[in-house]
């Protein structure tokens, strides 16, 4: 008999290119579990505890809710982990599935896929990130512009968000990114004096639909060997 050949999900290929990319500049690969402790998904992260993020609509919340588990609302527990185990220098990239309590629909899934990094070292600068994540750019989608617009998140100071210029000529968000806040560096015992940092979140999902041609998110979710075949 002969047996018919599977495909990796696009999703997983996709993780892996990125992952790829990191690894062939002599970065490292980090993975974790996708259930954390609150202190590991918000609190090192510099979330206090009256975020919006922290709201019960948009995290999955495990029973019982008074345990403080939750599903990763992002990768960056997972490098809340190597910090805490490793001394700088850290560079690492954590591919991997992330959650929220969300609509299921063509545009809107409670799981979705995202690549975060993060680099530790003594002088690390904003110069650093930019170069690091056009190199990254031209990688995965060959010679696109890049633009880093100012932004706002809790775990990084100075932050932006990332754009690049798709084949139509419009600017696209990607992610976000930004300098390491000294309290998450505190937060994991290294002296912010000492070592600075930058990271960085860019979620997957999306650029599986644009370079599959698919336009209904839930195809990705439901296992649809039809679908799932094309990719072999
Ligand atoms: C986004 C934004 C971001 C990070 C993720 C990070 C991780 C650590 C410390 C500081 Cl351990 N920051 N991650 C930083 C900036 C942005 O993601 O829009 N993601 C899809």
């Amino acid at each position: 008999t002969t047996h018919p050949r599977g495909a990796v999900h696009p999703l997983t290929a996709l993780m892996d290119m990125a992952a790829d990319v990191f690894v062939s500049m002599g970065w490292q690969v980090a993975e974790g579990p996708e259930a954390e402790s609150e202190w590991f998904n918000f609190d090192a992260l510099n979330l206090g505890t009256d975020h919006p993020a922290r709201a019960l609509q948009d995290t999955l919340w495990l029973d019982p809710v008074s345990d403080g588990k939750c599903m990763r609302t992002a990768t960056s527990p997972v490098q809340i982990h190597t910090l805490l185990s490793q001394e700088p220098p850290v560079r690492i990239v954590s591919p991997g599935k992330v959650f929220r309590a969300d609509e299921y629909d063509a545009t809107h899934l409670p799981v979705f896929h995202q690549i975060e990094g993060l680099c530790v070292d003594r002088d690390v600068t904003m110069a650093h990130l930019k170069g690091t994540l056009d190199a990254f750019a031209r990688a995965m989608f060959g010679e696109v512009r890049t633009r880093f617009r100012p932004h706002y998140f809790p775990f990084t100071e100075p932050s932006a968000e990332i754009d690049i210029m798709g084949e139509n000529g419009k600017w696209l968000e990607v992610g976000g990114c930004g300098m390491v806040h000294p309290n998450v560096l505190k937060n994991v015992n290294i002296d912010p004096e000492k070592y600075t940092g930058f990271a960085f979140g860019i979620g997957l999902d999306r650029f599986a639909m644009l370079r599959y041609n698919v336009n209904d998110l839930r195809l990705f979710f439901d296992n649809d060997l039809n679908f799932l075949k094309q990719f072999g």
